[in-house]
């Protein structure tokens, strides 16, 4: 196994923030709203600009124009990809069209991406947390450029378990969303030539139970706030947060742990893992609890101020935390039994 650290953790690698696009398709389920909420509060990260996949585009840019003025970053650009027939379900539809926050126009998401790879040529993690129609127009329009993407960060694929409830017996491996929903995209990016981190099903089934919700909600930042609402459109209880393993790894690449295998896109959508040369680092293991102290770390601390996280990255032992903070962890560590410092 390879063990990855150092490959995601760029802020200490480089000193300086990791450059990310997010691709996404936000809208249905709602862990991509997650997704994007870790990468603003994350300072591992700077988030060139965020587009849109698979099925109405538009309306997912206009979510993400709300969530991003709501949040106070109407600075970070907002790309529109190619419109594909509509299959899931749009369930955050009345905040998108609110209206608040709505930007006159969009790039279009291929364009942005070429311009900030020429811009930044071997910097860039492209984040995919959607089904992979801009990657596979990318890939169609200009391989040679798109190689030079630093690397590809995924959600996506089924290695050696499918989808079920996490604490039972693992399912067999099954065609996942992101991949099964535009096949040929997948295959080209398995073939492509650049650099791919891929968190499957197998180390994403990451259930956000209430305790966890609860101490979120209460932040009653505007960022918390802006997640609640699409929490509560959404509509259901307990969300899987497949999507934001990504932002995670590369804020923490020892939080999901990657080894090198050949990934083959077959023509019904699996991943199968075949003889070959290596084409991506897979992580098929995660500890959840890592996980969501590490997720949950990073929304406790008003902005400008520094999260738990933080300060344990920096080696602090003064940590700047507000009362409220401070009481709402010791209420987590009580009701959970976990310690989190
Ligand atoms: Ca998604």
């Amino acid at each position: 196994m390879t063990n990855a650290r150092g490959q995601g953790a760029q802020i200490s690698a480089s000193g300086a923030p990791a450059k990310i696009i997010i691709d996404t398709d936000i809208g249905d389920d709602i862990d991509d709203a997650f997704a994007v909420a870790l990468a603003l509060r994350s300072p591992e990260v700077q988030i060139l600009g965020i587009t849109t996949t698979f099925g109405d585009t538009g309306e997912r840019a206009k979510l993400v124009d709300r969530f991003l003025g709501e949040s106070g970053r109407t600075d970070i650009p907002v790309a529109v990809g190619v419109a594909t027939p509509p299959k899931g379900v749009f369930t955050q539809r009345v905040y998108a069209e609110s209206g608040r926050f709505a930007r006159n126009s969009h790039p279009s998401a291929i364009d942005f991406i070429f311009d900030q790879i020429n811009r930044y040529p071997g910097e860039i993690t492209l984040v995919c947390i959607g089904p992979l129609f801009n990657v596979g127009a990318a890939i169609e329009k200009d391989p040679a450029t798109f190689r030079k993407l630093k690397r590809v960060v995924m959600m996506g694929g089924s290695i050696k378990r499918g989808y079920g409830d996490p604490y039972a017996a693992p399912t067999p491996p099954e065609p996942e969303w992101n991949i099964v929903n535009d096949i040929p995209g997948a295959q080209k990016l398995f073939t492509a030539g650049v650099p791919i981190y891929m968190m499957p099903l197998d180390s994403t089934q990451l259930k956000m139970d209430e305790t966890k919700r609860e101490f979120l909600f209460r932040q009653a930042t505007p960022l918390t706030e802006a997640l609640s609402a699409l929490y509560f459109e959404w509509g259901q209880q307990t969300p899987t947060l497949f999507d934001p393993m990504t932002i995670a790894f590369i804020d923490e690449a020892e939080l999901c742990p990657v080894q090198a295998m050949h990934i083959v896109v077959d023509e019904k959508g699996y991943t199968r893992a075949e003889r070959g040369a290596p084409n991506a680092q897979v992580c098929l293991r995660s500890d959840p609890e890592a996980f969501f102290r590490f997720y949950l770390s990073h929304f406790g601390a008003p902005v400008g101020q520094k999260s738990a996280a933080e300060g344990d990255r920096a080696g602090q032992t003064a940590m700047i935390v507000s009362g409220a903070f401070r009481n709402d962890f010791a209420f987590l560590v009580q009701v959970t039994g976990t310690k989190f410092w």
